[in-house]
């Protein structure tokens, strides 16, 4: 392994059933999204030519990539360092885990894959406003990390990276990762009336609490991709963070005075799984 944690894709050891997990998961996705996934991920999958059959050769989707905004694919065996995953962002060099799920574990994995972060990641890297986002993330990360804030950082990146959706001239969309490489989540995240969705505010945001172990309480819905980077490149993050410590954290599921709610939700779902 190389001191940023990078490895060698060696495409080659991936096995036929490792490529017939990648294309079960993408065909299943694949049909859902149209009306379902933002137009900059549905043009993504297009230009780097992700439909191709099988695992993506990362050399290749990387010479795509780089020729449209100047990112980069590398391999890496799962999860890095914080300071090791933000340098990467930062130079514009997305760290793709180098192996897929088993056949039975189609719906649900600990550790993000190959398939979360290509499929789900890699196509809005195409989009330049979105891929300097992604860069400006990676960067006031490494800064985070000096304040000791990386817990308030972290739920940006989760809540738009991960989770995020945006509201488009024909309706509600996805754009997160967490939710375009998920089934289940695909439908949950605009269909189900149990969740909230809420209008982006950066601070908002900042304070809330995630789960990580289900679905989201509460969406947060940007309305172009150039308010996420606007909003990140405009922050004074000192204050902010000072701010914060002193701010008692949200619930998931919580909605305040503030907010400009898009759908209150029942959150029908949530409580069913608590008393069950
Ligand atoms: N490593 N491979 C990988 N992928 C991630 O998404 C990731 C990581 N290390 C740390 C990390 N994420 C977190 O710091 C951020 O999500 C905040
Ligand atoms: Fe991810």
């Amino acid at each position: 392994m190389n001191d940023d944690w990078t490895i060698p894709q060696d495409w080659a050891h991936f096995t036929p059933q490792d490529h017939g997990v990648w294309d079960t998961l993408f065909a299943r996705q694949a049909a859902m999204l149209p009306g379902r996934a933002s137009q900059a991920f549905l043009d993504g999958l297009d230009v780097l030519h992700l439909s191709k059959p099988g695992i993506p050769d990362f050399a290749e989707l990387s010479e795509r990539l780089m020729a449209l905004t100047g990112w980069t694919v590398v391999a890496v065996p799962g999860l890095v360092p914080d300071d090791v995953f933000f340098t990467h962002l930062a130079n514009r060099r997305f760290p793709a885990g180098n192996f897929i799920r088993r056949p039975d574990q189609l719906d649900y994995i600990q550790e993000p894959d190959v398939f979360h972060d290509v499929f789900g990641h890699v196509p809005m890297l195409s989009h330049p406003v979105f891929a300097d986002y992604l860069q400006a993330y990676g960067q006031g990360g490494l800064r985070s990390l000096g304040f000791g804030s990386l817990h308030h950082l972290a739920r940006l990146y989760w809540y738009t990276v991960e989770f995020g959706l945006i509201r488009e001239a024909e309706g509600l969309r996805i754009y997160g990762a967490g939710i375009v490489s998920s089934f289940g989540e695909s439908h949950f995240a605009l269909e189900s009336d149990s969740p909230n969705r809420i209008a982006y505010g950066l601070e908002r945001l900042m304070q809330t609490r995630y789960r990580i172990d289900d679905y989201q309480q509460s969406y947060f819905v940007v309305d172009d991709y150039a308010q996420l980077l606007r909003s990140t490149l405009d922050t004074d993050f000192a204050p902010l963070y000072a701010r914060l410590k002193d701010l008692p954290d949200l619930a998931p599921a919580d909605v305040v005075a503030t907010d400009r709610v898009l759908t209150l939700g029942s959150q029908r779902y949530a409580l069913q799984k608590t008393n069950q």
